[in-house]
């Protein structure tokens, strides 16, 4: 996969000292292995399996959008995770997705554009575009929260670069739908393949983000490479993982949660501490590696920059 770097800048003058250090103890976790290669290695060595090949990702920028908030482990990012396609348990992900190839890699991308509908080759899909450190709080619709240091490039600069019609009014992402390689897709947990939607102006908000990458290198199978969506304002689970298509449409599409429990998770699923999970609270939530609870934050503390969004919108129906 093509990464394409940033104008040569020692990280340690773009990445300021707490996560500079952070970044150090990783890598000295991760040496002794060859570096780069299997950097996961120490850390889901337990649960066997070959790792795909990680790719260090040099010289990133670092974001004006991230948090400052404490980041996660790189074993807690890497080992607690939602990937329903290799199971339902929180460990699957991380003992199951190695199944999945990801090379070659190509997204469809078609629907309502100007440019015409093409398979385009993942390094096609990153070539143009700059890869930043991004970090933010990742809040799961089931309560809890990791902060994460993505790395990527906004949603809506590979948007733009389809030209979208004026009959654009959402942007539909698909996952890979591959039973043989995703033991989940065997089983009728959800309906296959995964399926997420963003509107258009959601999309092209710059919060939103295509990840590639997680701690500076490339990610994992279980975070849903080669590429997914980080949506930092909504539940986690609008956070698409290994996006294989993305189509412009006029009506608002089908997503996968909503369509198999349609009454606990709608199509927009913003952070929201006033309008509970019809099971659960979500006022308060459980970061991951924290004692305590804590309170959930309005579109998960963005408010300034995407509460217009939805002016004049009912939240509480439309959540
Ligand atoms: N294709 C696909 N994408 C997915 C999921 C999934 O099951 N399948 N789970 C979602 C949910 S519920 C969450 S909370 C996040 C978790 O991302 P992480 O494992 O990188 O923390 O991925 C989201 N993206
Ligand atoms: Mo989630």
């Amino acid at each position: 996969m093509l990464i394409k770097q940033a104008p040569d800048i020692r990280s340690s003058e773009i990445t300021d000292e707490r996560l500079y250090r952070n970044r150090r103890q990783f890598i000295q976790a991760a040496s002794g292995a060859a570096m780069g290669a299997v950097a996961g290695a120490t850390v889901l060595g337990q649960y066997g399996g070959a790792l795909q090949a990680q790719e260090p990702i040099p010289n990133l920028q670092k974001s004006p959008f991230s948090t400052d908030e404490a980041l996660n482990s790189y074993e807690d990012i890497t080992t607690y995770n939602n990937f329903y396609e290799f199971g339902m348990d929180k460990g699957d992900p991380a003992r199951y997705a190695d199944e999945m190839t990801i090379a070659p890699w190509s997204v469809r991308v078609e629907g309502e554009m100007n440019k015409p509908a093409a398979d385009v080759d993942i390094d096609d899909i990153l070539r143009p575009h700059t890869l930043e450190e991004r970090i933010y709080r990742l809040r799961c619709v089931e309560a809890w929260s990791m902060v994460v240091p993505w790395v990527g490039f906004p949603l809506g600069d590979l948007i733009k670069r389809f030209e979208p019609t004026s009959k654009a009014n959402f942007v539909k992402f698909t996952t890979l739908y591959r039973p043989e390689e995703m033991r989940g897709q065997r089983s009728r947990t959800m309906e296959w393949p995964y399926v997420e939607g963003l509107r258009m102006d959601e999309a092209l908000n710059p919060l939103a983000i295509i990840a590639v990458g997680v701690y500076g290198k490339t990610l994992l199978n279980q975070q849903g490479p080669p590429l997914r969506l980080v949506v930092p304002w909504k539940y986690g689970f609008k956070s698409i993982k290994s996006i294989a298509k993305i189509e412009f449409v006029e009506e608002q599409p089908r997503n996968s949660w909503n369509v198999s429990i349609p009454n606990e998770y709608g199509f927009y699923s913003n952070v929201n501490p006033e309008v509970d999970h019809p099971r659960w609270s979500q006022a308060r939530h459980r970061p991951i590696g924290a004692f305590f609870r804590v309170p959930t934050l309005m579109f998960n503390g963005y408010a300034d920059q995407v509460a217009s969004l939805y002016d004049g919108m009912d939240l509480v129906r439309n959540y």
